[in-house]
C-alpha cells in the first residue's frame, strides 16, 4: 500500500507512479462535484485534480471554479458544450501530458467511483501501464444497481470479450490509471467513441498496443444525485462499435495469417 510517508516526502507525487492527474469530466453534476472533489482530496492527497467540463447549464463550471480558487490541486478545463465524455477525457490527457504528468486517472463526478480505491488502483499502477477498476473481478461490489443494469453490463462485458479477445473482465468500465507512457504507445488520434465504448475502444488499442493491463476490484455504487447520461443511443453506439472492432480484427489476423496482438502507432489528436 502507498505509506503515508511515502506522500510527505514527495508531496505531489505518487511512489512508485510519479505525478499523477485525476481527470473527472462533468456534464451537470452541480450535486456531486465538491463531494467527490473532497473525497479525492482526502484519498490520495498527491493527486491534482482536472475537471473536464463541458459548459454544463447547471452551473457545475462556477463551482469547479470556485473548489479550484480555494485549492491549488485543482483545476478546470472548460469546454465549449457538450461533446461527449470521450471528447472530455482525450483533452484531459492531452493536458496531463503537456504539463509532463505521468499518469492520468479516469474517474466519473457522481459518485459511483469511490476516491477510497483510488490508493488500491494507484498501488497497482506500480507494476502496470494500464489498470481497471473492475466491477466484475472476484471482491468487486456494485451497490444499488437495478437488475438491467447489471445484465448490460455484464452482457456487454461479455460480448465486448468475445468480440475483440481481449483478456479484461470489465471493458466498458470507467475507473482507470493510464501511465502517459501507455498513451503514448496506443493511437488516440484514431478513437472516435463517444459514450461507453470509448472506454472500451480505449481497452482494446492497449491491448493490441501490447501494454501491460490489470485489473483491480472496485466497489461501485449508482449515483444518487443527478441524472445519468446513459440513453439507448449510447448502448447502441458501444454495440455497433465493438461489432466492426470484432470484424476487423479477425479480418486483420485471417490476412496475416497469425492470431496474435498488433502493435499501435502512437499519434496524439
Ligand atoms: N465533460 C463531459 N462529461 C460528461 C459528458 N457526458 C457524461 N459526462 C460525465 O461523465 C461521467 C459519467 O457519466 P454518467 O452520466 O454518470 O454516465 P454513466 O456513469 O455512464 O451512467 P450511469 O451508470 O447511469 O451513471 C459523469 O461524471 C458525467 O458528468 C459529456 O458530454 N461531457
Ligand atoms: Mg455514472
Amino acid at each position: 500500500m502507498i505509506q503515508a510517508t511515502d506522500t510527505i516526502r514527495r508531496p505531489d507525487e505518487v511512489p512508485g507512479v510519479g505525478r499523477v492527474l485525476v481527470v473527472i469530466p462533468t456534464y451537470n453534476e452541480a450535486d456531486n462535484i465538491a463531494a467527490i472533489v473532497g473525497r479525492v482530496r482526502r484519498a490520495v492527497p498527491a493527486v491534482q485534480i482536472l475537471i473536464a467540463d463541458d459548459n454544463s447549464p447547471d452551473g457545475t463550471g462556477a463551482i469547479a471554479d470556485a473548489l479550484a480558487d480555494g485549492d491549488a490541486h485543482v483545476q478546470v478545463l472548460h469546454r465549449r458544450g457538450k461533446e461527449g465524455l470521450g471528447a472530455a477525457y482525450l483533452a484531459g490527457f492531452g493536458w496531463a501530458r503537456e504539463r509532463g504528468y505521468q499518469a492520468v486517472v479516469e474517474m466519473d463526478a457522481d459518485g459511483s467511483h469511490a476516491p477510497e480505491d483510488l490508493p488500491a488502483l494507484l498501488d497497482a499502477a506500480r507494476d502496470a501501464d494500464v489498470v481497471i477498476g473492475s466491477r466484475w473481478t472476484r471482491g468487486a461490489r456494485v451497490l444499488n444497481w437495478p437488475l438491467r443494469r447489471l445484465l448490460l453490463s455484464r452482457c456487454g462485458n461479455l460480448y465486448a470479450r468475445l468480440a475483440l479477445g481481449m483478456p479484461v473482465s470489465d471493458a466498458t468500465g470507467g475507473y482507470r490509471v493510464y501511465r502517459i507512457s501507455a498513451l503514448d504507445a496506443i493511437d488516440l488520434a484514431s478513437v472516435t467513441s463517444q459514450g461507453y465504448s470509448f472506454q472500451v475502444e480505449l481497452s482494446r488499442l492497449a491491448h493490441r498496443a501490447g501494454v501491460r493491463i490489470v485489473e483491480v476490484p472496485i466497489t461501485f455504487a449508482e449515483r444518487e444525485h443527478g441524472d445519468s447520461k446513459m440513453s439507448p443511443k449510447i448502448v447502441a453506439e458501444a454495440l455497433w462499435r465493438i461489432t466492426a472492432w470484432g470484424v476487423r480484427d479477425r479480418r486483420q489476423s485471417v490476412r496475416r495469417g497469425l492470431h496474435g496482438t498488433a502493435t499501435g502507432q502512437a499519434r496524439w489528436p
